[in-house]
């Protein structure tokens, strides 16, 4: 450092490095603790998630057009950063007047702890890593903070410290060696404690060896078959089925929550003649059904990949409404999962035969843990943030004049049906092509409509139709092929949809918010 001309080692620099240093011994300490309670009471995924909760919707709506899926990555970087300058203040304050860097420190546990008892599932006793965390915490920067009153008798430092200092031998030198060791000891031993406790937790956790060991039922009615030509002939075009492993996964959860299939259950209650309580044993039990259904996220958007379509193995929701009874005038069920999250899905969607499912299986295996394990919602025809709730565990009967969904409170409409969207997957943008045949090809979907024409537009010539694929089903996105004789130069590729209501997808732009983004989507591609 001395080489670059920088004066680093300041007693200042020394104390915030402290913050930093004391800052990790909190969360580590906190984060191997955390191991033993609920996945969701550590600092950084209850800071986290409260951090989401709170996010605006026009955030959410930039993080997820900015990051996609790395939303989450993005989120813990940006705390990372947010947390290490708070901690930087918070040492240099604790330097200069210990009171009042203990104060500091005591309201960000507070802070902490509030964030961790406000999560949906957790108990009191899960603020106890948090509260031990900043005790740790307390303590490492006291450790740190008296060799550097040592450094030289600073007048505010406790009395006890300044008498010390008097005595010392060896003045400023060792005073600075034994806080560069005592810091470098303690980043050492948190990273030590936060890996610890990452992997204690991961090893007490068995869900994953539990779902790896579930065997799932035989359906009593098997998925209708796939016909032959569903694919688009188009390489590069989306696969028609999406494999788990490339679903897209949008949540707000930070930590997935773990459930035990022993511990799951489903209350349905509300307006409801009669609550019941739903094993997942009852599931298994149960006549189960298959069926291939297109998800897709309300953030999407035009042009986007948050949609996927698989095959779900699950119990028709009608067949649960049918045992409560619901009452006269509920027009809603807010179904609500373990961690907070909630979806208002109006009451007939989930009764007609649209085969709405309590969804266990996909594509032939248990729920991924990421896409709802053990129990999922699936409803054809809407937007997954108003019907597709994951880890769900409670169906509340209600009116859409009494009960707000978790969106809906944050600016997003409280019902949500899918808009007619076509895709345009190959070529893909910015591509350079050359001129001649060029294959043209995507994926369309108007979830229990379907998709009658699609057509393609080059720059603004007229639009030509389509070949469209095999349809599966209205409920199921249908692929499409063009051919298109390119000539050289810069060209837009714009494709539209028709349902089978007759109505062609509009051009006009809207934002994913409130209810779903539209327009044509459009691929600017360069001819050779
Ligand atoms: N528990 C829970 N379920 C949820 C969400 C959530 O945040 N929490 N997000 C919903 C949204 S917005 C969508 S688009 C779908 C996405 O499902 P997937 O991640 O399996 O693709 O899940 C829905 N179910
Ligand atoms: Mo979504």
């Amino acid at each position: 450092m001395k080489k670059l001309g920088l004066r680093t080692k300041g007693p200042e620099t020394m104390a915030a490095l402290a913050g930093v240093v004391s800052a990790a011994v909190v969360l580590a300490v906190a984060e191997l603790i955390g191991a033993f309670f609920t996945a969701r009471a550590t600092p950084v995924f209850a800071l986290g998630s409260t951090f989401i909760d709170f996010t605006p919707s026009w955030m959410k709506d930039f993080a997820i057009a900015t990051f996609g899926t790395n939303d989450k990555a993005a989120l813990f970087v940006g705390m990372g950063v947010t947390i290490a300058l708070l901690a930087c203040v918070l040492g240099i304050v604790a330097y200069k007047k210990w009171a009042l860097g203990v104060l500091g420190v005591l309201f960000m546990g507070a802070v902490i702890v509030a964030a961790v008892l406000t999560r949906a599932g957790v108990g009191l006793a899960d603020a106890i890593p948090s509260v031990l965390g900043t005790i740790a915490g307390l303590i490492a920067l006291r450790r740190l903070i008296v060799p550097l009153w040592r450094l030289k008798a600073w007048p505010e430092a406790p009395a006890d410290v300044a008498a010390d200092a008097d005595k010392q031998v060896g003045g400023a030198g060792t005073s600075r060696r034994r806080f560069f060791a005592a810091a470098g000891v303690t980043a050492v031993a948190a990273g030590i404690a936060a890996t610890g406790g990452r992997l204690l937790g991961a090893a007490r956790n068995n869900v994953a060896q539990a779902r790896d060991a579930l065997r799932l039922p035989t359906p009593i009615k098997a998925a209708p078959p796939v016909p032959a030509g569903v694919q688009s002939p188009v390489a590069g075009v989306s696969s028609w089925l999406t494999p788990n492993s490339e679903f897209y996964r949008i949540d707000t959860a930070l930590s997935v929550p773990e459930i035990n299939v022993n511990d799951w259950s489903l209350r349905v209650h509300g307006m409801v003649e009669e609550e019941v309580t739903l094993t997942f044993q009852d599931l298994l039990d149960a006549d189960l059904i298959e069926s291939h259904v297109t998800l897709t996220c309300v953030s999407n958007p035009v042009g986007g990949k948050l949609a996927g379509n698989a095959k779900w193995l699950g119990l028709p929701i009608r067949e649960v409404l049918k045992r409560a009874r619901p009452k006269d005038g509920a027009d809603m069920v807010l179904s609500r999962s373990i961690d907070g999250f909630s979806a208002s899905t109006p009451l007939e969607v989930l009764q007609d035969d649209r085969d709405a499912m309590l969804a266990i299986g996909m594509n032939g295996e248990p729920l991924p843990v990421e896409h709802g394990y053990p129990v999922r919602m699936v409803v054809p025809g809407l937007y997954g943030f108003v019907s597709a709730t994951k880890w769900v565990v409670e169906l509340e009967v209600t009116r859409f004049a009494d009960s707000k969904a978790y969106w809906t409170e944050r600016g997003w409409s409280e019902r949500g049906p899918i808009k007619t969207m076509a895709r345009v997957d190959v070529p893909a943008s910015f591509a350079r092509l050359k001129a001649g045949k060029v294959a043209v090809g995507g994926t369309a979907w108007a979830q229990t409509r379907g998709i009658t024409k699609v057509e393609v537009q080059i720059d603004d010539g007229d639009w030509v139709e389509a070949t469209l694929s095999d349809e599966a089903s209205t409920i199921t996105w249908r692929q499409w092929s063009y051919e298109w004789d390119a000539t050289p130069g810069m060209h837009y590729v714009k494709a539209r949809a028709t349902d089978a209501t007759g109505e062609t997808q509009t051009d006009k732009r809207a934002d994913p918010v409130p209810d779903g983004a539209s327009g044509w989507p459009s691929v600017m591609v360069t001819v050779e």
